[in-house]
């Protein structure tokens, strides 16, 4: 049984991976994720300058979900990049994903500029969907936005880059986004980004669980599968085949993994169970969906990615 997977012509070892922001901020973090058993890694989501986010408190947890108001704290371009391309020299064969969410058009083109004069041939993780910077909208909600991001970007970018998307809603919207995402050479598509603007209350102290925007925030965890889901699957029936799917949301055993390859995911990113569970989260994923595959008689991933069946 092999756990492995291909993607823009890059074979992983293994399927899963961190999601962007969680557990990746800084070199600690990352090497720690290096020397995991993902398959892969992600940087925190960078804009061309260090930023502190948002104020504290900005993160919350619950059971079965997490809300966050983050406002993309990170250290700033320089600081990923040379960690990538560092790291890709020290091990050849390894497979990066910097994670870029400039606030504006320009900042995303600036740095994209910058890593295409740079060394570095890894993956780009182009962040449309952060929901957490004041002022700043969601690109992804704003089709014609997204459609000028990545004719500008195309216009000189050649190595592999794929968006984060957020999670959509309505089929006219999968309709719509894919329409416009097939015109592209991408490598892939993320779905899904936290489910923005969401808000928890605690009825105790009857007041809100996170400071900014007056306690709304992105929600993660179990309970954003479904969505995470039918927006992998939604996109995997849209998308030309070139286009690879990750599939992020709601992962917090095997199983999980296993319905987000059912519904077309070529690679798995987990964000809000490796924070509770840190990098040996890998480890145990990687058992589950092993022993599910060998249960049900499949050797690859291959055997049953997309097969998903419905009723009619
Ligand atoms: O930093 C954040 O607040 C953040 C980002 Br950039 C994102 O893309 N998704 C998210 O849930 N939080």
């Amino acid at each position: 049984t092999t756990l492995a997977t291909t993607i823009g012509g890059k074979t992983f070892d293994n399927c899963m991976m961190n999601a962007a922001g969680v557990r990746c901020q800084n070199k600690k973090d990352l090497d720690a994720l290096v020397q995991s058993n993902a398959g892969a890694y992600v940087t925190k989501s960078a804009t061309p300058q260090e930023r502190a986010g948002n104020p504290s408190p900005r993160m919350h947890t619950l059971l079965k979900a997490s809300i966050n108001s983050m406002g993309l704290p990170n250290n700033g371009l320089d600081y990923y990049l040379d960690y990538v391309i560092r790291d890709q020299q020290k091990r050849p064969d390894s497979t990066n994903f910097l994670s870029v969410a400039g606030t504006s058009l320009e900042d995303n083109l600036a740095m994209l500029h910058q890593i295409q004069d740079s060394e570095y041939t890894g993956f780009v993780e182009l962040n449309l969907s952060c929901p957490n910077v004041p002022g700043k909208p969601q690109v992804g909600y704003d089709f014609d936005r997204v459609h000028a991001v990545l004719e500008h970007v195309f216009d000189f970018y050649t190595k592999p880059l794929g968006v984060k998307l957020p999670p959509y809603f309505d089929l006219v919207h999968f309709d719509q986004i894919a329409a416009i995402l097939n015109q592209y050479p991408l490598t892939f598509v993320n779905s899904i980004n936290s489910i923005g603007n969401a808000l928890v209350v605690d009825p105790r102290s009857e007041q809100v669980v996170i400071r900014p925007k007056g306690g709304f925030g992105g929600i993660g965890g179990a309970i954003v599968k479904p969505t995470a889901l039918a927006n992998v699957r939604g996109l995997a029936l849209r998308l030309k085949p070139e286009i690879k799917i990750i599939g992020t949301g709601g992962i917090i055993n095997g199983v999980d993994v296993f319905e987000h390859i059912l519904c077309g995911a070529s690679m798995v990113q987990i964000g809000t169970q490796f924070g509770y569970e840190g990098p040996a989260l890998f480890d145990r994923l990687a058992k589950e969906l092993t022993e599910i595959m060998a249960e049900k008689g499949y050797s690859s991933i291959e055997d049953f990615r997309g097969k998903l069946k419905t009723f009619d």
